[in-house]
């Protein structure tokens, strides 16, 4: 207790690297103020800007939160709802889905979800319910993450037991390939990535806050990663750097990359990727000289080859034998594995009817307007018409008047204001729950500061209601919070329960730094790094990986990339009063070049055009923005933003080679002087 009120130790469930540990000050059962929690080995008493504006301004305010349910009471999207009582609208909700189910048509009930919130319970609990149902699922990771996962797991036997990041300490050379940490990371970029003197290398297109206090920053053209890593090899077998001791008995088809390590000559890597020769082997040599640590980020593989190219980066790791001791290793997330935790009992997958149906959200705005395919939609923790690719055919579905429509959120999103019912989410500190840091292997507690707003309530007791006015009898649909949480927990080797987890926050569950494949025992058919993939190959890509770069686009037309933003937290935040100052009016960022060629000056409107539709934006002038590309970052409101559309406009729902996931980063679109 302080004068002031009580502080309670909780953790940020965004989709965030860093996981902060937070304590909020609570007083007569109101939140006074979020902030970071002192004790909490990153946050470090500190929110990061978005989050300290965010969980003190729209995540309590009654007046932009959803407080009851809505029944939608005029046109899809103008909005027009009125209040219902949540027994009315469960009934109704369940009594079209009956009538769906009745019909045989379970798998015409969509669900979207994605990462609204990490945090176990509220971000994977309802996934049981859906399940039960049949519905085709939108594969959450297809908008994000896949191609990575898909190549790192056929690879290494997993795509979620990275480095442990306290293994910086044994480093001396740490390489950021494709993420930008100050935005995403930002207690990573300002504390952990400097903290322990290691070199550091950036790779990325952008002159970001992270590459500007790089050590080497390669500055290359989009979608050239491949081609960079095999120059990079080419270098580092040159001097005479590869362990062929190790990959002897840890890899398996190496040969078949030596002819294309051979060929990428720097020069030949250089006129592919545009980084001078010179920047090429310095980074080669300091990464093979070790120990060295990899954080792979989720950028690079939102490219057209992102798959390729996920296949070719850790081949730095392998090459110079850089796995399975300390201070070395590559890391693309950390997944509760690492902490020794199943989660898949959380999914429900044995409620699921056999042949049950997953589409990538690379296909949702065609099934949306596929009125055979798809007859009900629900989305949780998704706001698909700011994030999701192809937002002008999804809004056009969402029109459909035939098509029934649920979405629950904390707030009323451009999504929610389709939907024939919105249900109030509570947020995070209005619940109970366990996170899992992607980064950190820690365990740590969501706990319930104060009561949920008006009449929401938390995800997994909204899909516990509905399944009972389903007058489903599984009692998996109905385990309790507290339940859950315990069979979470005691897998961990976290010492106490659920009550002792919240006294501390977060707990470090090791106190030595965990060795990324340690043993070199690798869950793959032949039990070693598969550099050759039968798998792969047998799907018609090529049995390994190769040296691949894009073309530069043809023409005038530039590469849009639209990154993390550093005041969004993808559309979280967006319909912040006190966010949208800050991020002023939508901007496109372009190299100094680029804007002089298209005669553009600083502060005009353009517009940009690519095959799916235009957006109008104001053209800032960087020195950041390399030339050839164009920069405007993801996660506006497409409502707050001028013509009620934001950059997803412009992707057609291009997709990655490997894995039906998003291409995002390989657009390329027109600027047409207004
Ligand atoms: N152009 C472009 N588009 C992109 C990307 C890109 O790089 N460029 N990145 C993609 C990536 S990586 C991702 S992950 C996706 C993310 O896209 P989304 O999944 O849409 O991510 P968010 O906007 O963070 O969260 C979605 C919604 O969840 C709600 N929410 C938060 N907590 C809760 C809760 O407890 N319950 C419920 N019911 N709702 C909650 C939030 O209010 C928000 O409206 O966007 C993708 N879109
Ligand atoms: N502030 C904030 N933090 C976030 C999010 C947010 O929206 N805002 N989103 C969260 C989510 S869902 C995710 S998935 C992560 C994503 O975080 P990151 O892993 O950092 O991924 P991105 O933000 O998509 O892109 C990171 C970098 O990839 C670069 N990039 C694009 N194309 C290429 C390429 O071809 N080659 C290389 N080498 N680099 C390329 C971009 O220039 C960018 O600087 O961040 C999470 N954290
Ligand atoms: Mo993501």
């Amino acid at each position: 207790m302080t004068d002031a009120g009580t502080l309670i130790k909780t953790t940020c469930p965004r989709d965030c690297y860093d996981a902060c540990g937070i304590s909020v000050r609570v007083h007569q059962g109101a939140v006074q103020k979020v902030m970071g929690d002192k004790d909490h080995h990153v946050s470090l008493g500190k929110l990061c800007g978005k989050c300290a504006v965010a969980y003190n301004g729209v995540f309590r305010d009654p007046a932009q939160r959803l407080m009851t349910p809505l029944r939608r009471a005029g046109k899809k999207g103008t909005a027009n709802f009125q209040p219902v009582a949540w027994d009315e609208a469960l009934a109704e909700i369940a009594g079209r889905l009956k009538n769906i189910l009745a019909a045989n048509n379970s798998h015409t009930i969509y669900h979207t979800h994605y990462t609204g919130t990490v945090s176990m319970l509220a971000g994977v609990f309802p996934t049981r319910f859906f399940n039960r149902l049949g519905a085709t699922e939108v594969d959450p990771d297809t908008v994000c993450n896949k191609a990575g996962h898909v190549v790192l797991a056929d690879m290494f036997g997993t795509s979620l037991s990275g480095f442990d990041p306290d293994q910086l300490a044994s480093a001396r050379c740490l390489m950021i390939w494709g993420a930008n940490p100050s935005h995403s990371a930002p207690h990573m970029h300002s504390g952990w990535v400097r903290s322990a003197g290691a070199r550091l290398i950036v790779i990325d297109p952008i002159a970001h806050d992270t590459a500007k206090m790089a050590d080497i920053h390669l500055q290359l053209r989009p979608g050239s990663d491949a081609a960079l890593a095999f120059g990079m090899l080419h270098v580092i077998k040159k001097a005479g750097q590869i362990d062929h001791a190790f990959i002897e008995r840890h890899v398996l088809g190496f040969d078949g990359i030596v002819a294309e390590i051979d060929a990428a000559k720097p020069e030949r890597t250089s006129a592919l990727t545009g980084v001078p020769t010179a920047l090429i082997e310095q980074a080669a040599l300091a990464f093979a000289a070790g120990p060295s640590l990899l954080w792979l980020g989720q950028g690079v593989q939102r490219q057209p080859r992102g798959g390729n190219a996920f296949r070719a980066i850790p081949l730095l790791n392998i090459a110079t034998g850089q796995i399975g001791k300390p201070g070395m290793g590559f890391c693309y997330m950390n997944g509760a594995e690492t902490r020794d935790v199943d989660t898949a009992f959380l999914l429900g997958n044995e409620l699921r009817p056999e042949g049950g149906s997953t589409v990538s959200h690379m296909d949702l705005a065609e099934h949306l307007n596929d009125t055979g395919k798809m007859k009900a939609l629900f989305t949780w923790n998704n706001n698909i018409v700011a994030s999701s690719p192809g937002s002008k055919a999804i809004r056009r579905g969402l029109e459909r008047e035939d098509l029934f429509t649920v979405v629950t959120d904390l707030f009323l999103t451009d999504t929610a204001a389709y939907a024939d019912y919105v249900l109030p989410a509570a947020s995070f500190l209005e619940f109970d729950d366990i996170a899992f840091p992607y980064f950190h292997d820690t365990v740590s507690a969501q706990a319930k500061a104060v009561e949920p707003l008006g009449q929401s309530l938390p995800n997994q007791e909204i899909f516990r209601r509905l399944a009972e006015a389903m007058g489903f009898k599984e009692p998996a649909l109905y385990e309790s919070d507290a339940s859950l949480i315990a069979r979470l927990l005691r897998q961990t080797s976290f010492n106490g329960n659920f009550d002792d987890l919240k006294a501390v926050g977060t707990a470090r569950l090791r106190t030595v730094p965990r060795v990324q494949f340690e043993g070199l025992r690798f869950n793959t058919p032949s039990g070693r790094i598969e550099v050759r993939s039968e798998r792969l190959l047998e799907q018609g890509y090529p049995a390994v990986p190769v040296a691949h770069a894009d073309k530069a686009p043809s023409g005038k037309r530039l590469r849009l990339l639209s990154p993390a933003s550093e005041w969004l937290m993808n559309s979280s935040y967006g319909n912040d009063e006190r966010i949208r100052v800050r991020l002023g009016s939508p901007k496109v960022r372009l190299n100094k070049c680029d804007a002089q060629l298209r005669n553009l000056v600083q502060g005009e409107t353009v517009a940009l055009v690519s095959e799916a539709g235009s957006i109008e934006l104001t053209v800032e002038i960087s020195p950041d923005v390399p030339e050839g590309v164009a920069l405007a970052h993801k996660g506006r409101w497409p409502r707050h933003s001028g013509g009620a559309i934001n950059i997803n406009v412009l992707n057609p729902g291009l997709r990655t080679d490997i894995a039906n996931s998003s291409a995002v980063h390989g657009i390329e679109v027109e600027l047409i002087k207004l």
